[in-house]
């Protein structure tokens, strides 16, 4: 078939056989993300109209329902996802602690962890910028038709099974791999339908631009400061353009597409960095790396890092793979 015309349905059923373990669950799994997306994307689009409704009726209500959005977000991705009973276990940003996932029989065959950020960026959604929201799937390592444990969720990033985002952009994406390269996939709204619009995606060795918080500078470490001197300095092919949108998902899917990095560092102010290991970073460093880029803590390869807690902050720099392999030259003048 020609890809071009290929729905993310189709492509599933195609690739699951490159798929880490071929299991018809992780099919399932991907489909009901895909189900929860389009909803999820259904009530972003609205969020304008209801702003406009508030402002002329009951401007509490409506603003009480966008702070909302990410809570309803979180609960429509895990009832679409624990309605199908294709996983074991979920972890959210917006959840304290796991959510063990019970079978009808109250034993649970499911074989997979979902963690996700349902609505990330959601601050965005007041002043209509892109969001999106990220998810990362595991195997379990505890014994099966048990209930889940934290060790489920405590996995390094490299033992991932799949990653992913959807970007509610101009257009709706979802980009996602399961170990065997990255693929894109837009939107028709018209027809409710995801079709293959960039496959194969690769991030640009090299690129141009680079995302931080520049606000933060004085907040910064000196390597990260040092780096972004390097990016301003007047030499080669630099000053590089600065791009921050403030919103993960956006600000990696254009350097991906584009070239660039995104660094979100440790700070005086915030002295673990901001961004959550085991739903944002994890899940966007092992698409970058199958995408050919690179994504680090500084240091290390974030997908070695050895989890310790559910909700835990790491640094991240993140992108083409000279630029972040560069940053990690001016971190390590000071460790
Ligand atoms: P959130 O999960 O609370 O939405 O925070 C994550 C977001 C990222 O999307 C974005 O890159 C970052 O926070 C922006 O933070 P800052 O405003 O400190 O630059
Ligand atoms: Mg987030």
């Amino acid at each position: 078939m020609n890809t071009k015309h290929m729905t993310l349905g189709e492509f599933i059923i195609d690739n699951q056989r490159f798929f880490k373990y071929s299991s018809g669950e992780l099919s399932r799994l991907i489909n009901s993300i895909r189900l929860a997306a389009k909803v999820v994307n259904h009530e972003i689009r609205k969020a304008g109209l209801v702003d406009i409704i508030g402002a002329a009726g009951d401007i509490n209500i409506q603003g009480e329902a966008q702070q909302k959005l990410d809570v309803l977000a979180n609960d429509l991705f895990k009832q679409t996802i624990i309605n199908r009973e294709i996983v074991c276990g979920i972890a959210s940003e917006e959840e304290d602690d796991f959510v063990i996932v019970e079978g009808k029989d109250k034993s649970n065959e499911n074989k997979y962890v979902l963690l996700m950020d349902p609505l990330d960026g959601s601050s965005n959604i007041d002043v209509n910028i892109s969001v999106g929201t990220i998810f990362s799937v595991y195997r379990r390592v505890s014994p099966e038709g048990t209930p889940v444990t934290k060790e489920d969720f405590l996995q390094k990033g490299s033992e991932q099974v799949a990653a992913g985002y959807v970007a509610y952009g101009t257009s709706t994406m979802l980009v996602f791999t399961t170990g065997n390269g990255v693929d894109g996939f837009t939107l028709n709204p018209a027809i409710g339908t995801f079709y293959l619009s960039h496959p194969n995606i690769q991030i640009p060795e090299e690129g141009n631009i680079y995302s931080v918080n520049e606000g933060n500078y004085v907040h910064f470490p000196k390597g990260v400061k040092n780096y972004i001197k390097y990016c301003q300095a007047e030499e080669d092919n630099r000053p590089y353009t600065s791009r921050y949108i403030g919103s993960l998902v956006t600000d990696f899917h254009r350097n991906m597409i584009k070239g660039g990095i995104y660094i979100y560092p440790t700070s005086s102010i915030g002295p673990k960095g901001k961004l959550r290991l085991l739903y944002e970073c994890n899940p966007m460093a092992f698409i970058a790396e199958q995408a050919g880029g690179k994504a680090s803590d500084g240091y290390k390869r974030i997908l070695d890092l050895q989890p310790t807690e559910l909700h835990q902050r790491v640094p991240f720099f993140c992108g083409s793979t000279k630029m972040v392999e560069k940053a990690e030259e001016f971190m390590a003048d000071h460790p």
